[in-house]
């Protein structure tokens, strides 16, 4: 009776120490500078999409000059919905559009130019595009945001104080007739050479003082739209990160000092990384495009990125405390291409997977410190699935880690970590380790988390890991972390061979089994390079032991090998070389004096030839892609007989393989003669040189 009436006793004053001890212990101090509400919701958003369509579309360039005419603009399928529906189903949470690129052309009915929609055969010149995409936005649940291009290339007044007037009056009428505008997106490209009104001349303007931009946030952005995040290299709200391939810094701080930075200041490096120091909370949006252009061209159809390019892009942007901003340029039909939307919808089929099961829910997580030992900065907060509740530790405390314990042995790739942002970004570097046989092991050791790090690494299998902070601006706030076991990517591997014969086959997932077959039907385990230096296809896929799924099956015909090549004309030569090593990536480019221009190989014995295959240069602006050829073969090397000429019809639109056939003819010696070139000027560019035989 007496012990049961101390237990009680005890029990009460625990609780009340406890309930006391919880009280008393304040938060830690936010480490300045912090996000706005805006800011964090616009973390939380995590990936965006943003759409480049305008005259350039029709023009087939990336800059307008501002000079084409505005009845070159008819989309005649455009569905606004069809391009929401399709960033939903990709994930991701709202839009920007280029309302106004740098050509200047519009894509509402602007009151203060003529060079818009509304003189366009578009909807009668009745159409509003800006106004569509909003309202289906609106409809689909994303968020709408606009890209106003300060740079114009048509406006007479660019360059002038009238100039800044116009700006503003068109950047009023896109904040106050569309509804709630979540960004505002203010390129760097600024100024240089354009049509304006006529005078055909280079421009320049100061950059950081010409838009005069405080006044324009202030009295044009703040009055309309307070809401509204201001995206450009200096912010105010969120900044460049610096490249355009869609890749943050692994070190990479939501802050800098902005007054440090304008529109189109180039300081790409310190732009990628953040600055620890910064005085500003402006985060690092992840910009790129679906395509390697910003606008839909034919000719990069088949340059669409893959499911693995976009896998890499968001452990690159959003696992690096990014967000991402993922472009769709828009075909000339009005429409989201289908080759493009195929992939981000397995995209975002892909992720789901990857994050379906936090491996640590059930595990038993402890730490080394908790602030004030009070319960509400447990480090229980970091698996309670609640973003706003996190551990803490006392504000002496600045190293300390977390272990997690399993009941028993999991296997995991995934790790994410996520600070609680609203008080300040703080951790400086941090490191993930395992318990095998007593002893720690390293995963990762790396710098900063912020809104969200996840890191990627190759199966563990432990039942004891260890995350630790090694260094912290102030004592760490963290509220969530998760390790994962992501499924294997099945994608078929790539089959190279290269002058030699050795032929290397890769898959994406580094861990998966890859087969191979040189006969179509035994298929072996893939471990290195193989010599096969005949003619015959090379078979290979990608097979999921756990799972017992493969890929598809990729397959390449590989004719007669390029061992005993060489290049007679132009002379032989590393950059020569790369017209037949094998590897598409790399090409061979010559300004020539003139055409005709000759490329004479020797192949080293005499072959039965029936044709020949040309791969024009594959890089994003692509130089000397042949149009008119002429093929000729010698058994001498002497005397040469022409036995094909002609054009490679839209290889312009299609820079892919070119596939020539002949009557069968012996031969040594081979000739591709370049007769003219797409672009119309003097280069000759080869990714790659092939022959048929028979
Ligand atoms: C660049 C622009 O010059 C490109 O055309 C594109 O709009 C891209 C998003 O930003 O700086």
């Amino acid at each position: 009776m007496i012990m049961q009436k101390i237990i009680t006793v005890l029990s009460i004053y625990i609780v009340l120490l406890f309930a006391i001890s919880c009280k008393s212990v304040s938060p830690p101090r936010p480490l300045m500078p912090i996000p706005t509400d805006e800011q964090l919701k616009w973390h939380e958003s995590e990936r965006n999409a943003f759409i480049h369509f305008g005259l350039n579309t029709f023009n087939d360039m990336e800059w307008g000059y501002g000079d084409t005419p505005s009845t070159t603009f008819n989309p005649i399928k455009l569905d606004a919905e069809q391009w929401a529906k399709t960033i939903k189903a990709a994930g991701l949470k709202g839009v920007v559009l280029t309302c106004k690129h740098h050509d200047g052309f519009c894509l509402w009915p602007s009151r203060y130019t003529e060079y818009s929609v509304k003189n366009s055969p578009w909807r009668n010149g009745n159409g509003d595009l800006v106004k569509e995409v909003s309202d289906a936005c609106k409809k689909y649940g994303l968020t709408f945001g606009v890209y106003l291009s300060p740079w114009d290339r048509n406006s007479s007044e660019y360059g002038t104080p009238e100039y800044i007037e116009y700006f503003r009056r068109q950047l009023t009428e896109l904040l106050t007739n569309y509804g709630e505008i979540s960004e505002v997106w203010f390129d760097g490209a600024n100024g240089g050479t354009g049509w304006y009104g006529g005078a055909n001349e280079k421009r320049s303007v100061d950059r950081r003082t010409y838009y005069d931009w405080p006044t324009t946030i202030r009295d044009v952005i703040r009055k309309n739209q307070p809401h509204a995040l201001v995206f450009s290299d200096a912010g105010p709200d969120i900044r460049w990160c610096g490249n355009e391939k869609g890749i943050a810094g692994t070190t990479n701080w939501s802050m800098i000092t902005a007054k440090d930075y304008y529109p189109g200041c180039a300081k790409q490096k310190d732009l990628n990384r953040g600055e620890e120091d910064g005085s500003d909370w402006v985060p690092a949006e992840i910009n790129t495009s679906v395509r390697p252009g910003w606008f839909y061209h034919k000719s990069e159809d088949h340059k669409v990125k893959g499911l693995t390019q976009l896998i890499d892009y968001y452990y690159e942007s959003v696992g690096r405390n990014g967000t991402g901003l993922l472009n769709f340029p828009v075909n000339r039909n009005g429409l989201i291409d289908p080759i493009d939307s195929i992939n981000v919808v397995k995209w975002q089929q892909h992720l789901d997977q990857d994050f379906a099961n936090n491996l640590i829910k059930d595990a038993k997580v402890t730490s080394s410190n908790i602030r004030g030992g009070a319960s509400r900065y447990d480090v229980t907060h970091v698996i309670d699935d609640n973003k706003d509740s996190y551990w803490a530790t006392d504000d002496s405390v600045i190293k300390s880690h977390i272990e997690i314990c399993f009941r028993e042995e999991i296997s995991f790739n995934r790790f994410l970590v996520q600070e609680y942002i609203a008080l300040g970004q703080r951790v400086k570097s941090f490191k993930l380790e395992y318990e095998k046989n007593g002893k720690w092991i390293p995963i990762a050791n790396e710098t900063t988390i912020g809104y969200k790090r996840i890191l990627r690494f190759k199966t563990v299998r432990a039942t004891k890991v260890r995350f630790s902070i090694t260094d912290s601006r102030a004592c760490p706030t963290i509220s969530n972390i998760a390790l994962y076991k992501a499924p294997k990517i099945l994608v078929e591997p790539m089959i190279s061979r290269n002058k030699l014969g050795e032929v290397k086959v890769e898959a994406f997932d580094l861990e998966i089994d890859v087969l191979y077959s040189i006969d179509g039907s035994t298929f072996k385990k893939y471990t290195n390079p193989f010599l096969f230096d005949q003619k015959g296809c090379v078979e290979a896929y990608v097979f999921d032991r756990d799972s017992g799924k493969k890929s598809d099956t990729s397959s390449i015909y590989f004719d007669i090998c390029k061992t005993k090549w060489k290049m007679l004309e132009p002379i032989q030569s590393a950059k020569s070389n790369l017209m037949f090593d094998g590897n598409q990536q790399t090409r061979f480019i010559r300004k020539v004096n003139k055409f005709p221009y000759k490329m004479t190989f020797d192949l080293g014995e005499q072959c039965a030839i029936k044709g020949f295959r040309y791969l024009p240069d594959q890089s994003r602006r692509a130089k000397g892609i042949i149009f008119d050829y002429s093929f000729d073969i010698s058994k001498d090397g002497e005397s040469w007989k022409r036995v094909l000429h002609g054009e490679f019809s839209n290889i312009k639109n299609s820079p892919i393989w070119q596939t020539k056939i002949f009557k069968e003819q012996t031969a040594r010696y081979v000739r591709l003669v370049a007769e003219s070139n797409v672009a119309e000027d003097t280069f000759v560019g080869v990714s790659e040189f092939d022959i048929i035989t028979k």
